[in-house]
């Protein structure tokens, strides 16, 4: 844990900023709502520290009575890796403006902020316990009824309503602006749309998975549209993206979808977290047929479907929401343009985060935890050839439907 000050040099809001401790965080949630009050009343309060992430400290304060919170606090380092990657605390803020953003569409996917500290690169909010790590879920084959409908609307809602079809021209660079986020948007212009696609020292993969990712870095296809799928996400400000909408962004019950961690919000195209979202679903889905099991492959089964699903509740709401515009309404045929514009880049966008979560930085529990050595290796080698399959297809798909087709093949053919 670094203790100390750190002087930013730029920045005075971050002069007295240091990464709390439990003892710290108890003390500095009741000084604030929503436990301040409980604090004031004779409660004492105890903190532990949660985050199991790659950047934050997550504390969990709790209070008398059952009440409590949580305090999210940017570390000034990638926790992941370590002190040697420096990242900004800033942040902090970028994730606490999304959900400000979000509170005004999607008030029942996102956590309740109660108080923001942005001298210390903290905000307080609600305490999500009772719902579980969607991605730890998934691992698990637990049933999440609502979450793809929920985020295909989430991702409808967000996206087409910070488009430029619902924000005035002058709103919308306003917003641009608050949301200009580098560094975090650099962390994804390497790590998901650069590295995985050449011998990057970043990512890390059994050397026999050589011939796969070979196959990969020799595809002139791939290659070539990774570059104009890197090109969309550096320059096509279309939308408030999440920004890093993969299933350990997102909390669930059977009952409940509520959308986490959006430090990575800025400015990009709108299909880019409809993809990151699907992709994660896909290798959901190639990690349970890998199991083999009876109850993995009925498992991997409804991953595909909720996919669709996804796509489908994104299309139809989004669609609604454009017929509805009240800056700038569409032509039927542009607006049909530009729905299968977002049909494709999400197409694209999936298959670079597919590869990015099996052989770059940050992969994912969903393959990591398969246990028999060679099915790890199956799925592994599946994962990179769907991946590599959907980047080079991505500019020719027509549906959904002929995308999903597509996956579920590349992954049958693979792991026959
Ligand atoms: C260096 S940060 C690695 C990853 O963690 C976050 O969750 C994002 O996915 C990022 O790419
Ligand atoms: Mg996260």
């Amino acid at each position: 844990m670094v203790k100390g000050t750190y002087m930013m040099m730029t920045d005075s809001a971050e002069a007295t900023y240091h990464p709390l401790d439990v003892e710290e965080a108890a003390t500095y949630a009741a000084t604030c709502p929503p436990l301040g009050a409980v604090a004031a009343a004779g409660a004492t309060l105890r903190a532990r520290e949660v985050g199991d992430g790659n950047l934050n400290l997550v504390f969990i304060v709790s209070g008398d009575e059952g009440s409590s919170a949580v305090i999210k606090q940017a570390l000034p380092y990638v926790r992941l890796v370590g002190e040697s990657w420096p990242l900004t605390i800033q942040r902090n803020r970028f994730e606490r403006q999304a959900f400000a953003v979000y509170a005004t569409m999607v008030p029942d996917l996102v956590p309740r902020v109660y108080h923001e500290d942005d001298e210390r690169a903290l905000f307080v909010m609600e305490d999500l316990s009772r719902l579980r790590l969607v991605r730890q879920g998934l691992i698990a084959r637990q049933p999440f009824p609502r979450l793809a409908g929920d985020i295909g609307r989430f991702c409808a809602e967000t996206l087409i309503r910070t488009s430029d079809f619902y924000l005035g021209s002058a709103e919308k660079k306003r917003l641009v602006a608050q949301f200009i986020n580098p560094e975090l948007c650099k962390i994804t212009e390497d790590l998901v749309l650069t590295d995985p696609f050449y011998d990057a020292t970043s990512n890390s993969y059994p050397p026999e998975l050589q011939p796969a990712v070979d196959a990969l870095w020799d595809d002139s296809r791939a290659q070539t549209n990774i570059a104009g799928l890197r090109h969309a996400f550096m320059t096509r400000a279309e939308a408030l993206l999440h920004g890093d909408l993969h299933t350990g962004s997102i909390m669930g019950s059977p009952e409940e979808t509520k959308v986490m961690d959006a430090e990575f919000a800025f400015f990009g195209p709108i299909g880019f977290d409809v993809g990151m979202f699907i992709a994660n679903l896909f290798l959901s889905a190639v990690a349970h047929m890998a199991r083999n099991t009876p109850e993995s492959r009925a498992y991997a089964e409804t991953m595909w479907d909720a996919a669709s699903e996804t796509w489908d509740v994104f299309e139809m709401q989004a669609q609604s929401l454009l017929d509805a515009a009240p800056v700038w309404r569409l032509p039927d045929e542009a607006c049909d343009e530009l729905i299968q514009q977002v049909l494709r880049d999400a197409v694209g966008f999936a298959g670079a985060e597919v590869i990015r979560r099996t052989i770059g930085l940050a992969q994912v529990a969903d393959l990591n935890t398969i246990a028999d050595a060679g099915a790890l290796l199956r799925a592994k080698a599946a994962a990179v050839a769907l991946g590599r399959e959907l980047i080079a297809e991505h500019r020719d798909v027509g549906s959904f439907v002929q995308a999903t087709d597509l996956a579920r093949r590349v992954c049958i053919e693979e792991l026959a």
